[in-house]
């Protein structure tokens, strides 16, 4: 049985992991960079050890290092948590080797996924509805060609190793069916050492509907309903929701059996995610299977009541899962904000900086996952994402409620945040009508950014933006107590829903 895990990752995922440690009577060990001397995950741990310079490179991605660390400290598992190399198929076999339990997948299930032609070859075998397409490399263009006729335009050309938007071509018209398999092909190649490169049908402004799973080792798997994670921008999500305001059950229990058999078809371990994509009509696609635990798991915790890494490390300790899928069910409704250290109204342009002022909500249904506080400095080498905010209600409209009340409590200062970007999309029409898929953020750009062209709120913008230069040079004259300084201008910039920009 573990006794002592170390959690191979940083940030919010490190201390989320460590948690549920601290529940289970585990010992933890953190890992860190140069970077990350005085992250929380390294004060939370009961030990940590630094391993290396801040390109992860050099820190989260040297297994040899990780592996030694995880001898020395006496650590008989490891957690990965995401990125880094929760999805490397060599370090799940490595930590095998090494008489170290990997907290995740074996490395066929992740090679097979990981390789979206074999991924796509074996759901069809599993009867799983994959995308119209290819189920072979593209070998000759000519044929290609043929095939993508066959097919119907709009098509897109998908590398194999990608995933996450990397290496794809979307296709419009004949003419430049060449030039895309070519560049796909080169930027695969140099991205993944991979330059395979297959078709599929293009489906044009779909929802992305996610299920998670959960298998243990004694064949049983099941799933724990959908995430519905359409709001996104550049395949980066920003909001995620459960229940999804699109499923019909019967399309939910349908979508969740064959997630449970994409799970089956690679002999799955663990928490796994199955990707789906959705037209409006509801007819969907298996696109990819993630084979670790997901940024957003906490709105499945929420709503179906199981903690994912007690499970995660249940399974890996080879014990059977304690309930059925009858057992499950979706309870209320739970969302996540991603809290990011970036400028929306620059183009998400990151802002690294030290945190001046943190004050996070607080009260009924309210969750949030972070890693920061004041005086940290967020390290510009990673992910600039400073927190996850999840809320749950007894219905949408509750959780809704509940999350624009929780982001206006949310006060962060010394960096720029995303805040205020998703105060608008909580209160835009769209998303509150749950008819939204991925193309919402790019449709609504006007409505969710600020800009110049404020119309007829300039008046007031030029009021509001005096009221805050006064307030600015009188915080500078006496810096009041508690930090609480900024009370006043968040009150400004919540009650008056204008467009302003200082
Ligand atoms: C697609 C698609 C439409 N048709 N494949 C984007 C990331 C990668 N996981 C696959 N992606 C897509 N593949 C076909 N055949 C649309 C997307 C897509 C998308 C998918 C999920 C979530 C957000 C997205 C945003 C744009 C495009």
């Amino acid at each position: 049985m573990i006794q002592k895990v170390l959690v191979a990752n940083r940030g919010e995922i490190a201390v989320r992991v460590m948690r549920t440690c601290r529940e289970m009577g585990l010992r933890t060990v953190a890992v860190y960079s140069d970077a990350d001397r005085k992250s929380m995950h390294v004060r939370y741990a009961d030990e940590a050890v630094h391993i290396g310079p801040a390109p992860s490179r050099e820190s989260y991605l040297n297994i040899d290092r990780i592996i030694e660390v995880a001898k020395s400290t006496g650590a008989d598992a490891i957690h990965p948590g995401y990125g880094f190399l929760s999805e490397n198929a060599g370090f799940s076999e490595r930590c095998e080797k090494e008489g170290i339990v990997f907290i995740g997948p074996g490395a066929h299930a992740i090679n097979t996924m990981g390789d979206k032609i074999s991924a796509r070859k074996t759901m069809e075998k599993a009867g799983v509805p994959i995308v119209p397409g290819t189920l072979d490399p593209i070998d000759d263009e000519q044929k290609a060609i043929k095939k993508i006729k066959e097919i119907g335009l709009p098509v897109m050309i998908k590398a194999s190793a990608g995933g996450g938007g990397k290496g794809m071509r979307l296709v419009h018209e004949e003419g430049n069916i060449l030039s895309a398999i070519r560049s796909a092909r080169s930027e695969a190649s140099e991205a993944f050492g991979d330059g395979s490169v297959y078709i599929e049908k293009y489906i044009t402004s779909p929802h992305h509907i996610e299920f998670q799973v959960l298998a243990d080792n004694h064949g049983n798997a099941l799933h724990l309903f959908e995430r519905e994670c359409s709001v996104q921008r550049r395949h980066q999500k920003v909001v995620e929701e459960t229940p999804s305001p699109l499923l019909t059950q019967e399309v939910r229990e349908e979508m969740g059996e064959h997630a449970v058999n994409a799970a089956k078809a690679v002999n799955y371990s663990g928490a796994g995610t199955v990707e789906f994509v959705m037209d409006d009509d509801l007819n969907y696609y298996f696109l990819e299977m993630n084979t670790r635990l997901q940024v957003e798991h906490p709105i499945t915790e929420r709503v179906v009541g199981v903690d994912l890494v007690k499970e995660q490390i249940n399974i890996a300790n080879n014990k059977k899962l304690t309930f059925n899928q009858k057992d499950l069910i979706q309870h209320g409704h739970a969302i996540e904000c991603r809290i990011y250290a970036e400028d929306p109204d620059n183009n998400f342009m990151p802002s690294p900086g030290v945190i001046k002022h943190i004050t996070e909500p607080l009260g009924l249904g309210v969750r949030t996952d972070g890693y920061v506080y004041e005086g940290f400095e967020i390290p510009m080498h990673y992910d600039p994402m400073i927190s996850k905010l999840i809320v749950w209600g007894a219905n949408r409209e509750d959780a809704i409620n509940r999350m624009q009340r929780a982001l206006y409590e949310y006060k962060i200062t010394g960096v720029k945040t995303s805040i205020r970007f998703l105060e608008r999309v909580m209160q835009h029409k769209v998303f509150q009508s749950g008819r939204y898929n991925t193309t919402f953020i790019e449709k609504y750009s006007d409505d969710l950014f600020e800009n110049e062209d404020c119309s007829g709120d300039c008046e007031d913008m030029a009021v509001i933006a005096a009221f805050l230069d006064y307030q600015a040079k009188l915080q500078k004259a006496k810096p009041p107590k508690h930090g609480g300084q900024m009370t006043n201008n968040w009150k400004a910039y919540g009650r008056r829903r204008i467009k302003i920009r200082i």
